[in-house]
C-alpha cells in the first residue's frame, strides 16, 4: 500500500540549511511572546499528505501524545503550509477554546495500537469547528491541547504542511494524568527505534539534541534525560 499520511519527523537533523530558516527565527519570536520568554523549540515535522490518496488526520490534542503524564506541558504548534492548502486538499480545522477543556480521552485511531495516530474519543462540540484554509506559506498556531483535525487530499496535487513545536521545559506534576492510549502502542516504528538505540543510535540522538541546543537548557537537559532513559529501559 502506498504511503498514507507519510511524515518526516525532526527534519533539522538531517539537513543544516533547515537551521537557518526565517520561518524558524520567527515562529520562535511568536512562542516566546504567547508562552513567555522560555519557550524553546521542541519537536518539527514535515507532513505530506498525496494528492487524491492522503488520509485525514483524526481529530486529537497535541498534548495527548506526550509519553510522561508525570509532567506539565505547555506547549503550541506553528503550522506552515508549503503550498495552498484548501477544504479539498487536508486544511486545518479547530475547535475554538478547546484549549481550555484540559486533556481529554483519546484512543489509538481505529483502535489499532499498531498505527501511531490517536484519536480524541470525545468531550468537544465538533459542530463549533472552525477550517483554517491558508495560503502557501501561510500559517497557522495552535495550542497542545487544541482539538483539531486535517481532512483528507481529494485533490490532484499533495499538500505539504511544515510544523514547529516549542514548549516551556516541562515541569514535574503532582497531578499524574493516566495517557493511557501511549501505554498500549506497538507500532513498527517503535520497535525500529527502540533497536536502534539500543544498538548505539542513542549516541546519535545525544549529539542531535546537542546540536539542537537541548542540553545548554538545564529544564529541558533534565527532561530528556529522564525521556531517553525510559525508552532505554523500556522493553
Ligand atoms: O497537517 C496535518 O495533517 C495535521 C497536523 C497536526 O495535527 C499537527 O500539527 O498537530
Amino acid at each position: 500500500m502506498d504511503a498514507w499520511l507519510p511524515t518526516l519527523i525532526n527534519p533539522i537533523d538531517y539537513e543544516r540549511a533547515l537551521r537557518q530558516l526565517v520561518f524558524r527565527s520567527n515562529a520562535l519570536a511568536v512562542a516566546q511572546q504567547l508562552l513567555g520568554p522560555k519557550a524553546v523549540p521542541s519537536f518539527e515535522h514535515v507532513i505530506l499528505k498525496p494528492a487524491r490518496q492522503g488520509g485525514a488526520t483524526p481529530w486529537h490534542q497535541d498534548e495527548a501524545y506526550r509519553a510522561d503524564p508525570n509532567f506539565e506541558y505547555e506547549q503550541l504548534s506553528v503550522w506552515m503550509a508549503l503550498s495552498e492548502v484548501t477544504l479539498d486538499n487536508g486544511c486545518m480545522r479547530c475547535i475554538p477554546g478547546s484549549h481550555r477543556l484540559g486533556v481529554l480521552p483519546h484512543r489509538s485511531f481505529n483502535n489499532d495500537p499498531k498505527v501511531h495516530a490517536i484519536e480524541c474519543t470525545g468531550g468537544f462540540d465538533a459542530a463549533t469547528v472552525v477550517a483554517c484554509p491558508v495560503s502557501a506559506a501561510g500559517a497557522i498556531i495552535h495550542h497542545g491541547r487544541t482539538v483539531h483535525y486535517a481532512g483528507p487530499n481529494g485533490s490532484d496535487a499533495p499538500r505539504y504542511a511544515y510544523i514547529l513545536a516549542f514548549e516551556v521545559p516541562p515541569k514535574p506534576t503532582a497531578s499524574r494524568r493516566d495517557f493511557f492510549w501511549n501505554r498500549e502502542k506497538q507500532t513498527a516504528n517503535r520497535a525500529r527505534k527502540s533497536h536502534w538505540r539500543r544498538r548505539g543510535g542513542v549516541v546519535i540522538e545525544v549529539w542531535r539534541k546537542f546540536r539542537r541546543g537541548v542540553w545548554s537548557r538545564p529544564l529541558q537537559a533534565v527532561f530528556e534525560v529522564r525521556r531517553l532513559l525510559q525508552t532505554l529501559l523500556r522493553r
